[in-house]
């Protein structure tokens, strides 16, 4: 039986040795490495915030953790599941890996750069730890870090703000790395329509990261600003407007919701036509749709702002708009379910977990469109309906989406298959644990429980309890995923290239990739999802 190679041996640069090979690396594949690490550990991390968060509203009352903990737990929990799993896990890790591979090039344009963004990344994730153990300890402001409150509390919000600023210049420098990847080093007979769709979704994203994120960037600035010296830009009481700062806020973090999605709709555009042996429906349509999102999300920010006191023409205008957003979005859906129709389906753990993606999206979307409207949503904002919803979209979305990516892709990047029957029980576990967790909270946000409160009145201790059993199983099934995942360097069961009949570039190179991917310059189907080959050969 064939040696596999151990990922230590993914081929170093030339000279470096040892942990400088990693440290000092300008090889694309090895930074996806040491971004998956380092991502994983800080979803491990919130994962097991959110569990503790859950176990305390388990029953009324004090039950595990003071409510001062319990404001700075979930501040905790939203800033590193946003900022250092959702915004960067797939860009960060397979786009780093893939992107180069999918467009027949050996690395990104500006690798030393790349490297700098690892970086970052590492130092505004440790930032926000050590925020921690400083005077004031870790902001009890909510991820949002709205004003006048945290320009008053005394938590140490400039240090865990100042580091959200640092994974902001991390996010964009990756973006624009990939902007310029797409442009300057596709292969030389690659058209546009000829790009793979995770390549186009991290290109459409990457548009959101630099164009988007200097906004977040300068407020956060301001914020800091405004603490340590004294000027009133958002603080009434020194002649600020705090609505501003929601405006400033939104106008990033709402496109920003998008950098955290399309990623994973580009995981799950590869994963369903691979494994239904069928060109994906409508590719033209979902490049364009991955567009119109980026362009069209950029516009709908205030409807986060419904109950600010806008006008009732902002209000009617912002709504409309979030509805349009939706017409790109269900485009995707709809090219993915008519490319399962009547498609010869091979299941397997990835597409398991786009399939439960789709579903679980959905929902979110669909609850999207509740909240866009006025009504309902004056009725729900700030409940648990929009904690719901938000769970649906960005862990039901882009988490399953991570998973699905992680199944897809490990193969390719460790030369080693996993355990399958294990890998669908822990699936089945998360998805079980995820409806158990999240759907009781839909129906406690609309009987009217806040959300980011310690405690709660008797009607909603039922949906509490019931939603704790939901979060312990689907911790649980996550804790089995990742094991599962691990064992595989254990067992190290050979992968083939081409594990799953994939016809996009990477499938084509060895499990791991050589240093330059590519020994000659790859052949370039006409049309990216062209199965025909694939299925005269099997
Ligand atoms: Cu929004």
């Amino acid at each position: 039986m064939a040696t596999t190679p151990s990922f230590f041996e993914t081929p170093a640069p030339a000279g470096l040795t040892g942990i400088k090979a990693w440290l000092l690396t300008h090889d694309h594949k090895r930074l996806g490495l040491m971004y998956l690490w380092a991502v994983l550990f800080w979803f491990a991390l919130a994962l097991v915030i959110g569990l503790l968060l859950r176990l305390e509203l388990m029953t009324m009352g004090r039950t595990i953790m003071s409510a001062g903990v319990y404001n700075s737990a979930f501040t905790l929990h939203g800033v590193i599941m946003i900022f250092l799993f959702v915004i960067p896990g797939i860009p960060a890790i397979f786009g780093n890996f893939f992107l180069p591979i999918q467009l027949g090039t050996d690395d990104v344009f500006f690798p030393r750069l790349n490297l700098l963004s690892w970086y970052l990344y590492i130092l505004g994730g440790l930032l926000a730890i050590v925020s921690l153990f400083t005077a004031g300890g870790f902001p009890d402001t909510g991820w949002t870090f709205y004003v006048p409150f945290s320009i008053g509390t005394k938590h140490n919000v400039p240090m865990t703000v100042f580091a959200a600023f640092i994974l902001g210049m991390s996010s964009m420098l990756t973006g624009l790395n990939f902007i310029t990847t797409v442009h300057r080093k596709r292969s030389p007979n690659m058209g546009w329509m000829q790009i793979p769709l995770f390549t186009w979704s991290l290109y459409a994203t990457a548009w959101v990261q630099v164009l988007a994120t200097p906004v977040i960037s300068i407020t956060l600035l301001l914020v800091i600003a405004e603490r340590l010296l004294n000027i009133g830009l958002f603080d009434p009481g020194r002649g600020g407007d705090p609505i501003l700062y929601q405006h400033l806020f939104w106008m990033y973090s709402h496109p920003a919701v998008y950098v955290m999605i399309l990623p994973g709709m580009g995981v799950v555009s590869e994963i369903i036509p691979t494994f239904s042996r069928k060109a994906i429906f409508g590719y033209k349509a979902i490049v364009f749709s991955s567009m119109g999102i980026a362009i069209a999300g950029s516009l709908v920010w205030a409807h986060h702002m419904y109950t600010s006191g806008m006008s009732d023409t902002a209000i009617f205008v912002f709504s409309l708009l979030t509805f349009l957003v939706a017409i790109p979005t269900a485009v995707k859906v709809f090219s993915w379910v008519s490319t399962l129709y009547k498609a010869s389906i091979e299941m397997s753990p990835p597409l398991l977990y786009a399939l439960i993606f789709i579903y679980l999206f959905s929902v979110g979307g669909l609850t999207g469109l509740v909240l866009g409207a006025a009504g309902p949503d004056i009725h729900v904002h700030d409940t648990h309906f929009v904690v719901a919803h938000f769970h649906f979209t960005m862990f039901g979305g882009t988490g399953f989406a991570f998973f699905a990516a992680l199944h897809f892709w490990w193969p390719k990047m460790f030369g080693i298959m996993y355990n399958f029957r294990r890998a669908y029980i822990a699936a089945t576990l998360t998805t079980v644990g995820f409806l158990f967790h999240y759907v009781p909270m839909f129906i406690l946000g609309m009987m009217g429980m806040p959300r980011r409160s310690y405690d709660y009145l008797p009607q909603f201790a039922q949906g509490n309890a019931l939603a704790t059993v939901g979060g312990i199983l689907l911790f649980t099934g996550i804790a089995l995923m990742l094991v599962n995942l691990l064992l595989s360097f254990r067992s190290r069961i050979a992968a083939p290239a081409n594990p799953w009949g994939g016809c996009t570039l990477e499938w084509t190179v060895p499990s791991p990739p050589p240093l330059h991917n590519f020994l000659r310059q790859p052949d370039i189907q006409d049309y990216p999802y062209d199965f025909t080959e694939i299925l005269r050969k099997s």
